[in-house]
C-alpha cells in the first residue's frame, strides 16, 4: 500500500493519517471548503478539495471522492466513521476499482447494517438475542409477540441502529399505532419500512466488544461500557467494562462466534445488553472503527488503525487470542462544543485558547489549534482526551486531573468538560453503577 485517500475529517482524518505516516503511506485528505484550514490537511501529503460545506456534497459525495482518488493514485481508501464507513455501494465501487477499501467486506455491510437480519444470524450463530421476532409480517403478529414476550417492548426499524427508530411500548392499546407510525418513521427515514418488536430489557448496561479479523480468524480485543450515553450519543466509555469475569467471557466468546459466522474482515463492534441478572443479549454490530476506540488501544497496547491497515493489504493477523493481553483501565471522555447547561444544544466558536493535557497515561485525540475555526456543518466533537491507569479509581483520579488542566476557550464556545467533571465525581458513577439511564436519572438530563 503506498498511498491512502482518508475519505473523513477532524479528529479520525488525522487519528487514520498519523498511524498511516508511521507506516510509510503516502496521505491524500479529502475536504470540503469548510475544512480547507483543519489540521489533517495542513498535515497530509496531498489534500483534494471535493466540495462545498454540506456532507451531501462532500464527504458523501461518492463521484467525488473516487475521482479524487484516481486523480491521486491512491491505492487505499479509509472511511473512517460515520459518512460513508458503512456504505456497502461505496466500499463496493472502490473495490471495483481496485482500490482497497480499509473496512469491512460490502457482504459484512450488508448482512450485519440491517439489524433483524443480524438477530437472524447471531441466533443461528448461538449468540444470545433479547426475545422479539424477526421483521414483522403484520401488527396481529407484533400483538402475538408482544402477549408473549410481556410489556414494555420494544419496536426497531431493521434499517436503523444506534438508536434511530426506536419506540418503547408499555401497552396493547398503543402498540398498533406504534407499529404504524414505526414502520412509517423507518420509511421516511431509511426507504425501508420493516421494523421489529424486542423485550425491553429495563437499566441495561450497554457493553460493546472490539473484534477485528482478517476473513479467516476473528480476534476479540476485550469490550467497552458505553452505557454513559445522551439520546443514543455516547458522551463517556471505558475499557473494561465492570462486568464479572464470566458474564465478560461468554460475552467475549459470543461476539468471536458471531464474527467468525460471517467470516467478519476488519475492524467491527458488536453490541450488547446486560440486564442486572448478568444475562448478555447481542442488539447489532457496528461494521467501521469507532470513535470510542483509543480506550481499547490504552488498555492492549495495540493500534487498531494500523491492524486494519495491515488487514487491508493483505496480511492475516499474526497475532493469537492468547497474545491480547489487557492491562489497567482506561476512560474517554467526548469534548464536544455543546452547553450542558442548556441542554447540549451546540455552541460553537474560534478556539482562543488551547491548552491540552499531559503526563503519564493521559491521550488527546484532536484537530483543534489555536485560532481555529469550528465549522457548524458537522458534528460537534472538538477532541477526545483519554487515560489509562493501572485500576478504574486511579483512571478516574487521572481523568479528572487532566480535565482540571484543559483549556478550551473562545467566544460562544461551550463545551461538555463540565459535564463530564461532574459525572467523574458522581459517587454512583464512581462505584459502577452506570446504566443506560443515567445520564437521565443520575445527571438531570433526558
Ligand atoms: C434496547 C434497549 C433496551 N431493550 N433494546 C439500541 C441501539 C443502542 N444504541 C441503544 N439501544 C437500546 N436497545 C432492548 N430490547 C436499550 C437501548 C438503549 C437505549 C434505549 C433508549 C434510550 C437510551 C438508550 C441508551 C442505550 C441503550
Amino acid at each position: 500500500m503506498k498511498k491512502v485517500l482518508i475519505a473523513n475529517r477532524g479528529e479520525i482524518a488525522l487519528r487514520i493519517l498519523r498511524t498511516a505516516r508511521e507506516l510509510g503511506v503516502k496521505t491524500v485528505v479529502v475536504h470540503s471548503e469548510a475544512d480547507a484550514e483543519s489540521l489533517p490537511v495542513l498535515l497530509a501529503d496531498e489534500a483534494i478539495c471535493i466540495g462545498p460545506p454540506s456532507p451531501a456534497e462532500s464527504y458523501l459525495n461518492i463521484p467525488n471522492i473516487l475521482s479524487a482518488a484516481i486523480v491521486s493514485g491512491a491505492d487505499a481508501i479509509h472511511p473512517g466513521y460515520g459518512f460513508l464507513a458503512e456504505n456497502a455501494a461505496f466500499a463496493e465501487m472502490v473495490a471495483d476499482h481496485g482500490i482497497a477499501f480499509i473496512g469491512p467486506t460490502p457482504e459484512n455491510m450488508k448482512l450485519l447494517g440491517d439489524k433483524a437480519t443480524a438477530r437472524k444470524i447471531a441466533r443461528e450463530a448461538g449468540v444470545p438475542v433479547v426475545p422479539g421476532t424477526d421483521e414483522l409480517a403484520s401488527v396481529e403478529e407484533a400483538k402475538e409477540a408482544a402477549q408473549e414476550i410481556g410489556y414494555p417492548v420494544i419496536l426497531k426499524a431493521s434499517a436503523g441502529g444506534g438508536g434511530r427508530g426506536m419506540r418503547v411500548v408499555h401497552t396493547e392499546e398503543e402498540l398498533e399505532r406504534a407499529v404504524l407510525q414505526a414502520q412509517e418513521e423507518a420509511r421516511a427515514a431509511f426507504g425501508n419500512p420493516a421494523v421489529y418488536i424486542e423485550k425491553y430489557i429495563e437499566e441495561p448496561k450497554h457493553v460493546e466488544v472490539q473484534v477485528i479479523g482478517d476473513g479467516k480468524k476473528v480476534l476479540h480485543l476485550f469490550e467497552r461500557d458505553c452505557s454513559i450515553q445522551r439520546r443514543h450519543q455516547k458522551l463517556l466509555e471505558e475499557a473494561p467494562s465492570l462486568l464479572p469475569d464470566e458474564v465478560r467471557k461468554g460475552l467475549l466468546q459470543s461476539a468471536v462466534r458471531l464474527a467468525e459466522h460471517v467470516g467478519y474482515v476488519s475492524a467491527g463492534t458488536l453490541e450488547f445488553l446486560v440486564d442486572r441478572e448478568g444475562n448478555y443479549y447481542f442488539i447489532e454490530m457496528n461494521t467501521r472503527i469507532q470513535v470510542e476506540h483509543p480506550v481499547t488501544e490504552m488498555i492492549t497496547g495495540l493500534d487498531l488503525i494500523r491492524m486494519q491497515f495491515l488487514v487491508a493489504g493483505g496480511e492475516p493477523l499474526k497475532l493469537r487470542q492468547k497474545d491480547v493481553e489487557q492491562r489497567g483501565h482506561a476512560i474517554e471522555v467526548r469534548i464536544n462544543a455543546e452547553d450542558p447547561e442548556k441542554n447540549f444544544r451546540p455552541a460553537i466558536g474560534q478556539i482562543e485558547t488551547l491548552h491540552w493535557p499531559g503526563g503519564p497515561g493521559v491521550r488527546v485525540d484532536s484537530h483543534l489549534y489555536a485560532g481555529y475555526k469550528v465549522p457548524p456543518y458537522y458534528d460537534s466533537l472538538l477532541g477526545k482526551l483519554i487515560v489509562w491507569d493501572e485500576d478504574r479509581p486511579r483512571a478516574i483520579q487521572r481523568m479528572r486531573r487532566a480535565l482540571f488542566e484543559t483549556v478550551l476557550e473562545g467566544p460562544g464556545l461551550r463545551t461538555t468538560i463540565p459535564f463530564h467533571k461532574k459525572v467523574l465525581d458522581n459517587a454512583f458513577f464512581r462505584r459502577g453503577a452506570v446504566y443506560t439511564n443515567f445520564v437521565a436519572r443520575r445527571m438531570g438530563g433526558d
